[in-house]
């Protein structure tokens, strides 16, 4: 037997537990992430809080060895199931804090882009702020937006990108959305990790946003601007 299968996560200090969730979330161990986020929670960590120091901070881990060709596809995906995993038990967590419903939003990734664990994050964080989300998944044309912008009438369209490869077909749905004439109606926001403020500016978004807590409160922000010009 490896030292490995002598863990017992529940004896584990708050901090050694979130190294070993880094170390399991790196192995895709899904199981192990599962107790681990169960263990924390009823040591009485926020949700959120678990969501960005283990998982998201495991994650980030999980990225760099990616990135300089350490892990590769496989692996990877078995870390994102095991990310998931854990976002499972999260979601219901962070969706009932009892907030106002604030106002509504599409999200989905984009074309040609398969990630999807950042909008998730998104789309969770935003239904916890009290937004109803209408979530398209990934690898959306410029037509699956305009058909659930047309059926959904959300206040906000969110767009997920991941790659560099990808980001440019933002704007081919906000260049669609000005010819059909309707890109007022609507708010956009844009995210993903190649992304920066500036290019959100230059392809016409409303607003680039860095993470899900920030997607929040931009969301939040525009949502009241638009009833205050709606009630002026
Ligand atoms: Co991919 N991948 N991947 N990948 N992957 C990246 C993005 C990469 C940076 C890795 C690297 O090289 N370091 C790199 C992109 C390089 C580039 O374009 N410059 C890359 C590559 C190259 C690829 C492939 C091409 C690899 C290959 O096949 N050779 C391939 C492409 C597939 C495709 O999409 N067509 C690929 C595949 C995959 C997997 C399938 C294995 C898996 C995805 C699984 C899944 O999502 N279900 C995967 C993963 C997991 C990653 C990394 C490691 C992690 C992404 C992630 O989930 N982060 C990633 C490395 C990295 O980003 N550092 C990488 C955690 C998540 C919480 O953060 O998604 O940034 P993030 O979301 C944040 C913010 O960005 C923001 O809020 C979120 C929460 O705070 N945000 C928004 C995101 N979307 C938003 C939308 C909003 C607002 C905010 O709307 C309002």
């Amino acid at each position: 037997m490896s030292e490995e299968d002598d863990i017992i996560l529940s004896e584990l200090d708050d901090e050694e537990l979130v190294q070993q969730m880094f170390d399991d979330l790196y192995d895709g161990l899904k199981e192990e992430i599962e107790e681990s986020v169960n263990i924390l929670l009823e040591r009485g960590w926020e949700p959120y809080r678990i969501l960005t120091e283990a998982l998201v901070g495991g994650m980030t881990i999980v990225g760099a060895d990616f990135r300089d060709g350490i892990l590769f596809v496989p692996e990877v995906l078995l870390a994102a199931n095991a990310m998931k995993g854990g976002m499972f038990i999260l979601k219901p967590l962070l969706a009932e804090t009892g907030a106002p419903r604030m106002g509504s939003m599409v999200i989905g990734t984009v074309k040609g882009d398969i990630h999807d664990i950042g909008k998730n994050l998104v789309g969770m964080m935003m239904e916890g702020a009290g937004f109803e989300v209408v979530d398209l998944g990934i690898n959306n044309a410029v037509e699956a937006y305009m058909e659930a912008l047309e059926e959904h009438k959300p206040d906000i369209l969110g767009m997920s990108a991941l790659l560099t490869t990808t980001m440019p077909y933002m704007k081919v749905v906000i260049d669609t959305l000005v010819e059909q004439g309707v890109r007022d109606e609507y708010t956009v926001l844009v995210g993903g990790a190649p992304l920066n403020e500036e290019f959100g500016k230059a392809i016409g978004a409303d607003a680039y946003c860095r993470d899900a807590a920030v997607a929040v409160e931009t969301a939040k922000e525009y949502v009241a601007r638009k009833h205050n010009q709606m009630s002026a």
